[in-house]
Formats: C-alpha cells, structure tokens, sequence
C-alpha cells in the first residue's frame, strides 16, 4: 500500500541527483519533483527549462554527469553550424538535446500547459514519478549585480556567474499561480513528506517558494519538511551559491543555509564532515540530521534517499 505522496522541491543538478535516488525508492507516481523555472528562457526562437530538462535526463538515466547538464553522449554539430553562420554560441545547444527544446516549443506553441509537455516526455521516456514545473506561468529570475539586473542564463552561462550578486528579482512571480498537482498534494491528508533537495536556496528553491501560496501551504502541510544541505564544508558541491552566500553578506556555511529556511523546515541534513555544525542547527527551531551527503556515485543518491526518507518518517511519529 502507498505510504502516501512525497514532494521534492528542485533545481538542476544537486536537486535532480537526490530526485533519482528518490525516484529508485518505488513510489511511482507518489513522487512529485515540483522544479523551478525561474532558470527558463527563450533562446533561438525555442523554450529551454534547464532545471526540468536535469531532472528529466537524470530519471531517465541520460544524462552527462561530467557536465552536470544537458545528455550524454552528445554531439555538437549543430552549434559549429551555428557557429559558421555567425549565430549566437554562448549557450550550447547539443544535437540530441534540441529534440526536446524543439518539442516542447512546438507543444507550448500549440496552447499545451508546461505540466502537460512534461507529462508526455516523462512518461515517453519511461518516467514513473510527477516532474512537475513549479508553474505554468512564466517566472524568470533575473540577477541583480553592480552592472544592473542580469538574465539568468545571462549570468550563469554567458557571464560564468563572474558578477558580484547583490539579490534576485523573480519576474511575474506575484502573477504566476502554482501548479495544481503541486498545491493539492501540499493539502493531501495522506502526504508523507516534502524534501527539499540540495539546489541552490536563493536562485533555485526560492522562486518555488515565493509563488503565491506556497509558504502558508508548506507551514500548513500535514507532512514533515526536510532540507538538505547544498553547502558542504563551506564549499557548494556545484555552481555559485557559496560565492552568492559571500557576495550577499552572509557565512558560506551549512548553518547560514539552516537559518536561511528556519520556521519553513522541521529537519537539516548536515554533511558528516560539518558534525560541529550540529548543536547550532539544533538551536535553531529545527532537527539537525547528519548524513553522506556528497552525491558522486548511484549508491551515494540511493543512499541519501533512503536517509532522508527514513528521517522524515521518524520526524512523523
Ligand atoms: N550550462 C552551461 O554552463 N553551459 C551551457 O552551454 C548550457 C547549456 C544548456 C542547454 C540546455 C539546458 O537544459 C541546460 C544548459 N545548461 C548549460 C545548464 C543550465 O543553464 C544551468 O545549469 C542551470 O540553469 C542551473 O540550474
């Protein structure tokens, strides 16, 4: 019998690593990976959603993970094409992973939802569990540094995140309703479980977050809230939410990312090798947990998962 539904809120990498330990627990489609879209743009007249396309490629066991995006085994011949007609080649677009740009343009163009492009790619691909946007509506997150706000993609992949961050703007976040699947699962008597998976907590957790009603939601929720930490050891394992930390006036550290999400969660998965972390954690209105939480192999995701799972089911009793 099902225990009940599980939401995992995520980004792209660190989010879609935890996602596909989750996904190999056996909940079906009880797991709901509710993902961001803040990171979204339109690009040479196609709709890309980095943080759905990492999650999607990682579930279906296609992704590249020396890169930490886009699929493996890829080819390039498109972008040196483009390169030759003098296109823009800041951001690569690899030949197998157009399809599924061009696919969900072409589906979003013909009025299908993002929920419902995404449903017939993940289910396409042999996908069990819900990859859900966080919205159908556009949200994007636009980086606010010293030489004005940034697109995020701008900064990210053009600028190399080399700007001084001084916040974030999360554009049409106050219009965009969240998504339905999403809302009513936080309501659902029989939920088990939200987990917020180790993505960057200002510009890939946040956007969730801030849409309208999502925080009441979450502190309504009838389910233990658990995050896990993405900074380990004073280092981000990927990606720039330590310097964001440093450029923003706070310690990069495992606690600033607790205090960060204090009255939100009722659990911290701490790295091991931040143990002295713990007692400051739990003086905070929250359970300090530790764990392996460096995701290199399968078994590390496997493991994480079943740590965190059992965690939130202790957390309920
Ligand atoms: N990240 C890069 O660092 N360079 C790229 O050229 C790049 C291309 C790309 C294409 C499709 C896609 O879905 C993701 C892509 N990413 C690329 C990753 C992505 O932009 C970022 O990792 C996320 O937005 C951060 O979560």
């Amino acid at each position: 019998m099902s225990k009940g539904q599980v939401i995992a809120l995520s980004g792209g990498v660190g989010g879609a690593k935890l996602a596909l330990g989750l996904s190999r627990l056996g909940l079906g489609d009880d797991l709901l990976i509710v993902t961001n879209v803040g990171d979204d743009f339109e690009h040479l007249g196609l709709n890309i959603c980095p943080d759905i396309d990492s999650v999607v490629y990682a579930l279906a066991g296609l992704n590249d993970q020396v890169k930490g995006w886009g699929r493996a085994d890829e080819g390039w011949r498109f972008m040196a094409a483009l390169e030759e007609l003098g296109g823009e080649n800041w951001f690569n677009l690899g030949d197998r992973d157009l399809a599924m740009h061009v696919l969900r343009t072409q589906a979003l163009a013909r009025g299908e939802s993002l929920t419902q492009v995404t449903r017939t790619i993940t289910r396409q691909l042999g996908i069990a569990a819900n990859v859900l946007p966080m919205t159908d509506d556009p949200v994007r997150t636009m980086v606010q540094t010293a030489d004005g706000p940034l697109a995020f993609q701008h900064y990210f992949v053009r600028d190399q995140c080399a700007p001084v961050v001084s916040g974030f703007e999360f554009e049409g976040i106050a219009q965009a309703r969240p998504q339905a699947d999403f809302m009513a699962a936080l309501k659902n008597p029989g939920l088990r479980a939200v987990i917020i998976t180790p993505s960057n907590p200002f510009v890939s957790i946040e956007p969730i977050l801030r849409l309208p009603g999502v925080r009441d939601a979450l502190a309504a929720a009838p389910a233990p809230i658990i995050a896990v930490s993405p900074i380990v050891a004073g280092l981000a394992i990927k990606g720039p939410a330590a310097k964001m930390m440093t450029e923003l006036g706070m310690p990069s550290t495992a606690l600033a990312v607790a205090e960060h999400y204090e009255g939100l969660i009722d659990g911290f998965v701490l790295d091991e090798t931040d143990a002295d972390l713990a007692d400051d954690v739990d003086s905070l209105d929250m359970r300090a947990l530790l764990a392996q939480t460096v995701m290199l192999s399968l078994e590390d995701r496997d493991g994480l998962a079943d740590y965190v799972i059992a965690a939130v089911d202790e957390l309920a009793v």
